[in-house]
C-alpha cells in the first residue's frame, strides 16, 4: 500500500471512530471503507492488471495490518479468502453488487460487504478469470441473475474451494466417470 492509501485509511477510520462514539457503544471498532480500483492494480492471487476485465472485483483490507488486497475477480478473491491462513480471519471483505453496476465495467460505488453478500456459482456470465461468482446485495436480485443466468445463489459461508472450478471440475468428472466405467468391465 502506498502512503497516500495509507494516509487516506487512517483519516477515514479516525472519522469512523468518532462517529461510532456518539452512536452505538457496542461498535469500538470501525470497519474500514472501500479502496478504490486504479488503473494499474494487479490480482493478488494472479498478478493480472485488473483494469478492464469485465465482472465483480474483489478486496481485502486485512484485519492484523489493514492491508489493502485486490482481486480481478471474486473467484480470485475467494481462493484467498479461502486459504487456511485466512479463512478465520476477519478480514474486511468487499465486492462489486452487480444489480448497480454494469457487468462489462463495475463502478466501485458498488462495493458492498462481501459477507453480507449473495453470490450467483456456475452462471453462463464469465469475470476476468472465466467462470466467476457473481455477487449482490440482496438475495432478490441474486435469484433474478439466476434464472436469467443459470446457477446456484449462496450466502458468503456457503462458498468452498469446490465452488470456485466448478466449470471444470464437471468436464473432468464426466471423463473420469466414462474411464472408471470402461475400466470395471474387466
Ligand atoms: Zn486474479
Ligand atoms: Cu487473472
Amino acid at each position: 500500500m502506498n502512503r497516500t492509501n495509507l494516509n487516506w485509511l487512517i483519516a477515514v477510520l479516525a472519522v469512523l471512530t468518532l462517529t461510532a462514539c456518539s452512536g452505538d457503544e457496542e461498535q469500538a471498532i470501525a470497519k474500514p471503507e472501500p479502496v478504490h480500483f486504479e488503473s494499474g492494480d494487479e490480482c493478488h492471487v494472479c498478478g493480472m492488471i485488473i483494469e478492464g476485465f469485465p465482472g465483480p472485483k474483489g478486496e481485502a483490507i486485512t484485519e492484523k495490518d489493514q492491508q489493502v488486497r485486490k482481486f480481478c475477480s471474486t473467484r480470485d478473491m475467494f481462493a484467498w479468502v479461502l486459504q487456511p491462513e485466512n479463512a478465520n480471519r476477519d478480514h474486511t471483505l468487499y465486492v462489486h453488487d452487480m444489480a448497480q453496476t454494469d457487468w462489462q465495467d463495475p463502478n466501485d460505488t458498488a462495493l458492498i460487504d462481501a459477507r453480507d453478500a449473495f453470490f450467483v456459482v456456475g452462471s453462463d456470465r464469465k469475470g476476468a478469470m472465466g467462470p466467476t461468482l457473481a455477487s449482490f446485495a440482496e438475495q432478490t436480485d441474486a435469484s433474478d441473475f439466476a434464472t436469467e443466468h443459470g446457477g446456484e445463489v449462496l450466502a458468503f459461508k456457503e462458498i468452498t474451494m469446490d465452488h470456485l472450478n466448478t466449470g471444470m471440475a464437471m468436464h473432468s468428472m464426466d471423463g473420469m466417470d466414462g474411464m472408471a466405467t470402461g475400466n470395471g468391465d474387466h
